[in-house]
């Protein structure tokens, strides 16, 4: 794998999406191959998992079938995206992985790390992003951006409680692997936050070219 997979965590309403375009912007203004995705989907059929996902229902959604869906559309997401990219030498920079299924079917949903480790490692072996971006906001904040947008989909509609848990989770990732994960305060304005983001890009570029140069 010669490119760098970066992912944007955190809360609804963080910020990932625009943030996600806006360092893609000042990576290709470098030159770069930059791939923008995101989980779940990413590819059609992960994409109509997504569907499954989000779509609110008079079923209840049991905790482990969200699970698997959420692996399984990220089996589809790495076959058919993701590794090809990487292989290829691109900057894959995705709005959410697995970090999401710990901070939301862990912490959200209360499934166990041990259960969700199991599938992390049957479904994508020994492939970890190379830095983990963490927006963290108040859960308060979060939900009143997302709830300006209109519709609440099947996550929005869970209470605060699911939300705080989301959050603890992943500042407790974020504060146990440092190397990985970069904190960024989302409820800074928009271009204070992308002034955090622009100190990040001197090591990318530094790290990507060593990693295609050998
Ligand atoms: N999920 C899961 O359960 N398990 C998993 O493993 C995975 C996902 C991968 C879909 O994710 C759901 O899937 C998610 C968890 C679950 N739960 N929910 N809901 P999603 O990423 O598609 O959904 P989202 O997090 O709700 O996306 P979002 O609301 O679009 O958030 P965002 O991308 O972080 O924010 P944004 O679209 O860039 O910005 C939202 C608004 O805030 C927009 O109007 C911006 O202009 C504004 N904004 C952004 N930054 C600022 C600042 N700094 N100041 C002021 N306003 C701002």
């Amino acid at each position: 794998m010669t490119g760098l997979f970066i992912t944007l965590e955190g809360p609804e309403g963080a910020g990932k999406s625009t943030n996600r375009e806006y360092l893609a912007e000042r990576l290709r203004g470098h030159g770069i191959d930059v791939v923008l995705t995101r989980e779940p989907g990413g590819t059609p059929l992960a994409e109509r998992i997504r569907e499954l996902l989000l779509a609110p229902s008079d079923e209840a959604m049991d905790a482990d079938t969200e699970l698997l869906l959420v692996f399984a559309a990220r089996a589809q997401h790495l076959a058919g995206v993701i590794r090809p990219a990487l292989a290829r030498g691109a900057v894959v920079l995705c709005d959410r992985f697995t970090d999401a299924t710990y901070a939301y079917q862990g912490g959200g949903r209360g499934l166990s790390v041990e259960r969700i480790g199991a599938l992390e490692h049957f479904v994508q072996g020994d492939l970890r992003p190379d830095l983990t971006l963490v927006f963290d906001l108040p859960v308060e904040i979060g939900l009143s951006r997302a709830a300006a947008r209109g519709r609440l989909d099947r996550f929005e509609q869970e209470g605060r409680g699911f939300f705080e848990a989301v959050r603890s989770t992943y500042l407790d990732r974020a504060a146990a692997a440092r190397e990985r994960y970069r904190l960024v305060d989302a409820a800074l304005p928009l271009d204070q936050v992308q002034a955090s983001l622009d100190t990040l890009l001197p090591d990318l570029l530094k790290l990507l070219a060593e990693r295609q140069h050998g």
